[in-house]
């Protein structure tokens, strides 16, 4: 059976850079790195988000910027491994305006049944809402600004359907966009500072595993959005974390069918009809070996994809820890 096409949403207020992200993590993203690529399953869509970037990247004035009606759209991608496809995947770049008390219940209940299909969740917070420090006295206007309050209703939705399926990890990444806009010299008041928008996501006994991070299209954007240089920072990082938390669950299923087979295998060998049986255990042998092939490859994908986030801020059961290798 083929692998079923996971699912990345991504939430955000309109106007909090999810469009710019998509395009500009495509364009850091279709470059070889360390052997992983990503390709839209479209070639039209491959030209378009191409061209998208380049106009981005070379115009200066407002015709640079993504056009601001606001469109739910999904793409089509596939992660390639030594330009092999090992995932599909969907992208669903959500209506911000959606997110509001406005949207009606349709809607609502469309969005809250993607999620709960969701591999991964990315939470686009623009940098713009944390300038400052957030205090009791501005937490409230904090939370509205950047829509987190809404998300965090989405969340609590997501928990409850994790809980009914038995899923103990969910990756979650909270994109803060526009970091250049951010001139703050603490980046551990900064992470406070988040932890607070989505405290939920920090408790001791939580089951979300939550990256935090920053990006950017350019720094100089934070000053002339129109001509600022175009400098990318970090924009593979959120996506290379989705593709981890994906490729580690994959490995983990492989690992524990590796073994199921190890024993079936044990038993036919062990068993009274093993001379009858010859063919049946020449061919658990090579289901066996294959199985051991795909998880050897699978983990040496993964571990490669976790020396990328060594770096990153990642948080699981409310502490920050370290990706480990295995
Ligand atoms: N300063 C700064 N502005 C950005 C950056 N990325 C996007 N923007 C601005 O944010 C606007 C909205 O971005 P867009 O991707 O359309 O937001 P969306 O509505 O969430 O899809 C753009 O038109 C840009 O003006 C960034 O990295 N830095
Ligand atoms: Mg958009």
């Amino acid at each position: 059976m083929a692998d079923p096409i996971k699912k990345i949403t991504m939430l955000g207020d309109s106007s909090s850079g999810k469009t710019c992200y998509v395009w500009g993590m495509y364009a850091a993203m279709s470059n070889n790195r360390h052997g992983f690529s990503m390709i839209a399953t479209d070639r039209d869509e491959h030209s378009r988000l191409h061209a998208l970037w380049e106009g981005l990247v070379n115009e200066t004035g407002e015709d640079r910027w993504p056009s601001p009606t606001d469109q739910a759209l999904t793409y089509a991608f596939e992660f390639c491994y030594a330009y092999k496809p090992i995932i599909k995947f969907e992208w669903l770049d959500y209506r911000g305006s959606a997110m509001s008390d406005q949207s009606d219940a349709q809607d609502v209940r469309e969005l809250r049944d993607y999620i709960s299909e969701s591999s991964c969740l990315f939470l686009c917070i623009s940098g713009e809402h944390l300038r400052e420090k957030v205090t009791s006295v501005n937490l409230a206007k904090v939370l509205i600004n950047t829509k987190a309050s809404i998300m965090g209703g989405h969340l609590a939705y997501l928990s409850q359907t994790l809980k009914a399926q038995n899923r103990t990890m969910f990756p979650i990444v909270i994109t803060l966009t526009k970091y250049d806009c951010i001139d703050r010299p603490q980046w551990e008041e900064l992470i406070e500072d988040v932890k607070q928008l989505f405290s939920p996501l920090f408790a001791e006994n939580s089951d979300w595993l939550v990256m935090i991070c920053p990006t950017t299209l350019g720094r100089e954007l934070a000053q002339d959005k129109n001509s600022g240089r175009i400098e990318p920072k970090n924009l593979y990082l959120p996506v290379v974390f989705a593709l981890f938390s994906i490729l580690r669950e994959s490995c983990l299923a492989e690992d524990k069918r590796r073994k199921e087979i190890g024993e079936e295998l044990e038993n036919l060998e062990n068993g009274w009809m093993r001379v009858l049986n010859r063919g049946k255990i020449q061919r658990k042998q090579e289901e066996e070996e294959s199985s051991q092939n795909k998880f050897q490859e699978t983990r040496k994908q993964v571990r490669i994809l976790a020396r990328e986030l060594k770096e990153a801020t990642i948080y699981y059961r409310g502490r920050q820890i370290p990706i480990d290798l295995d």
